[in-house]
This record gives structure tokens, C-alpha cells and sequence, in this order.
């Protein structure tokens, strides 16, 4: 019984305490496009990308969905699609400085793997703009003033399937300064076996029965 009941341990243990591994952050390299110049022009007037200076303005805007840009060429044939063709790429390896012109727009992509399935949580501060994508899938985008810390957006990306994943970065500034940092957490998530639920539930009553007998 006392075999079975720190087996069962072990193994609740291994199941709930999956604990959070860094694998992006600003030390990670990646692919890096400084080629694209001010894209302010890229969605017109208005629109996510401002024009230089604040020339139109300083707003907060978070993007609801995909923005759908068009691309220019400097971004390669389907960048989103993992094609980087005619554009004005890195190699993969390159550092990815925390800063870059002020005005322009910048491009990253982190390639990386995960072992299983997993929860992906996402810290990440800009200044000022950033449209984030997995796999060429929309996942978050945000606009505002000046400043860049990790707790300025917290993105969660739950269920994330083992095997090879694109980490996809539009950086975007429209003048003063500009300022990034990430740092991208993975928690593996576990799926017991029945048989091993079974183990589980046995220690849970085992141990149960072990504080009632220490509490006498
Ligand atoms: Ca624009
Ligand atoms: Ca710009
Ligand atoms: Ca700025």
C-alpha cells in the first residue's frame, strides 16, 4: 500500500506540477527583417500603422482581428506562410535587437519546437506597436504611446500542439523612441491515462486516509 500510495504521488505530482519553461525572451534569435522601412502607408490613412512623428497622432488601439495587411515586397513572398523569398530577411540566428529606427516598422520570426502539447503565455511590451501571429494565425495586436515594460500586454495561448511552431512579429513605431521586450513561457500540459486517473484518485484516497489517521 505504501508503494502504491507514493507511486500514485509521483505521478499526481508529475500531472499537476508541469511548470512554466522560458523559451523566448530577448536573448532568443530568430529571423529579422529592418528592410521595411515606415509602413505607415501600408493600411492607408489612418488605420494600425501611424504615420512618422505622431503626424497622426498618439492613439491606443488594439486590433480585435487579423488586419489583414498587404505585404510589401520587402516582407518575401509569404512570410506569414514561412516563404521568406525576395524579401529582406535575415538568416535564422540572428539577434534581435531591443531597439531599431525610429519612424520604421521591423519584422522577427522565432522558429520553435515544443515537445508536447503545451500552454504558451506571451509578456510582451513595445514601443510603440506590435501585431503577433502563430503559424501565420492572428493572435494579438496593440498600438499605443510611448514605453515598453513586460507587464504592458499578457497574451494567453492555451493548447498549443506538440512539433514545429513559427512565432510570427510585426514591430511598429511612429516616433520618439522605440523599445521591445518578450518573454514567452511554456507549461507542458499533461493528459493522464485512465489507468494512470486511477492511480491518481487511489493515492488522493490514500492520502486522505493518512491525514485523518495523523489528525487523531
Ligand atoms: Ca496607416
Ligand atoms: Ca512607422
Ligand atoms: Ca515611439
Amino acid at each position: 500500500m505504501k508503494l502504491k500510495l507514493a507511486m500514485a504521488a509521483a505521478l499526481l505530482a508529475a500531472s499537476v506540477q508541469a511548470h512554466a519553461v522560458l523559451i523566448i525572451d530577448n536573448s532568443t534569435t530568430g529571423r529579422y527583417n529592418d528592410g521595411l522601412g515606415d509602413l505607415a502607408a501600408m493600411d492607408g490613412p489612418g488605420g494600425f500603422l501611424l504615420g512618422p512623428n505622431v503626424s497622426e497622432g498618439d492613439p491606443t488601439i488594439v486590433l480585435g482581428a487579423d488586419p489583414g495587411f498587404a505585404f510589401t515586397p520587402e516582407f518575401g513572398a509569404d512570410w506569414l506562410g514561412g516563404d521568406y523569398t525576395g524579401g529582406t530577411w535575415s538568416p535564422p540566428g540572428t539577434a534581435i535587437p531591443s531597439s531599431w529606427a525610429v519612424n520604421t516598422e521591423t519584422a522577427i520570426v522565432y522558429d520553435f519546437t515544443l515537445d508536447s502539447l503545451a500552454d504558451l503565455t506571451i509578456d510582451v511590451g513595445v514601443d510603440n506597436g506590435i501585431v503577433i501571429w502563430l503559424d501565420g494565425a492572428f493572435v494579438f495586436g496593440a498600438t499605443r504611446a510611448g514605453g515598453a515594460s513586460l507587464d504592458e500586454y499578457d497574451i494567453s495561448l492555451p493548447g498549443i500542439a506538440a512539433g514545429d511552431h513559427a512565432l510570427q512579429i510585426l514591430r511598429a513605431d511612429h516616433g520618439g523612441a522605440t523599445g521591445y521586450v518578450i518573454e514567452v513561457n511554456s507549461a507542458a500540459v499533461s493528459v493522464p491515462e485512465p489507468a494512470t486517473l486511477g492511480l491518481i484518485t487511489l493515492g488522493l484516497v490514500g492520502l486522505a486516509t493518512t491525514r485523518r489517521r495523523k489528525n487523531r
